[in-house]
């Protein structure tokens, strides 16, 4: 597959050393303007309509949001997006690898006037079906998002544990991580506000919530999943419903020890010769 994108989604963000070093010991980090600012009316246009196509298969958790997934193969701005050498650069340099594949990319859409509950605290590893850490999720808000509209927040250190790997997303994954908070003193970054464009990144093991949406308007708030592109299939049988589900999903017919690299995960940067 071969990509022709435009700048300004073809230039690369100017990400710094520090920027990297803060991501790797924290597990998360916030980047302004990662969307360019000329891009994100249509971006929005575009993943409320590529939603909307897929409302059928629109999954509602626990009223925290409302998620459809992998707009990119119904929209083709969206597509250019998930395909861009800027958010794969980002996340390649991020995670320490010479590319990163396509997991995933889906919507997260908080109700406003309180309907968009929060999200529980929880570590996404849970759902991930892969033998690699180098996973992470960039997740943008494609409308202002002030504290009040739910922006995340997220326990620094955390992608370096895995002691919330066997709850899914629930008030037992948010108790059980509160009560590690306490117990642990862990170090909370709490939520900041975020205009449209700006993202933050996650690693699949960063423990991360927010509040419900008490403002008028609906969080639009738009993600994307890559990983290391030299990750493999683990070779033992998923140990949930929801990664056996996920790997069928976002894998079709890989093999267990085999590449993660099905038709559905391109590796973005080799599409650019940049690899
Ligand atoms: O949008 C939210 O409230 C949660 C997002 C999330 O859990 C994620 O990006 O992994």
């Amino acid at each position: 597959m071969v990509v022709n994108i435009q700048a300004p989604l073809a230039e690369d963000y100017p990400l710094t050393q520090a920027d990297i070093a803060q991501y790797q010991k924290d597990g998360h980090i916030l980047l302004k303007k990662v969307v360019p600012p000329s891009e994100i009316d249509e971006l929005r246009t575009v993943v409320l309509q590529a939603h909307q196509a897929l409302i059928d298969e629109e999954e509602d958790f626990q009223k925290a949001f409302r998620c459809t997934q992998n707009l990119w193969e119904v929209n083709n701005v969206v597509r250019l997006h998930v395909l861009s050498r800027r958010y794969a650069g980002i996340a390649a340099k991020l995670l320490g690898c010479r590319d990163v594949r396509v997991y995933h990319d889906l919507t997260f859409f908080k109700d406003g006037q309180g309907r968009g509950a929060p999200t529980p605290w929880h570590q996404d590893g849970y759902y991930w079906p892969l033998d690699t850490n180098k996973c992470i999720t960039l997740w943008v808000p494609l409308i202002d998002c002030p504290l009040e509209m739910g922006p995340m927040s997220f326990v620094s250190g955390s992608h370096l544990t895995r002691n919330a790997e066997h709850l899914e997303i629930s008030n037992a994954s948010d108790e059980f991580i509160n009560d590690m908070i306490e117990k642990e003193n862990l170090t909370v970054t709490p939520a900041r506000h975020m205009n449209a464009g700006d993202a933050t990144f996650h690693s699949c093991w960063t423990y991360h919530a927010a509040k419900s949406n008490t403002t008028d308007t609906m969080r639009i708030a738009f993600a994307i999943a890559y990983f290391d592109a030299d990750a493999t299939i683990p070779l033992h049988p998923p140990t949930n419903e929801r990664r056996a589900k996920n790997l069928a999903r976002w894998f079709p017919r890989a093999v267990p020890g085999g590449p993660a690299a099905t038709e559905i995960n391109p590796a973005v940067l080799a599409m650019y010769g940049s690899n």
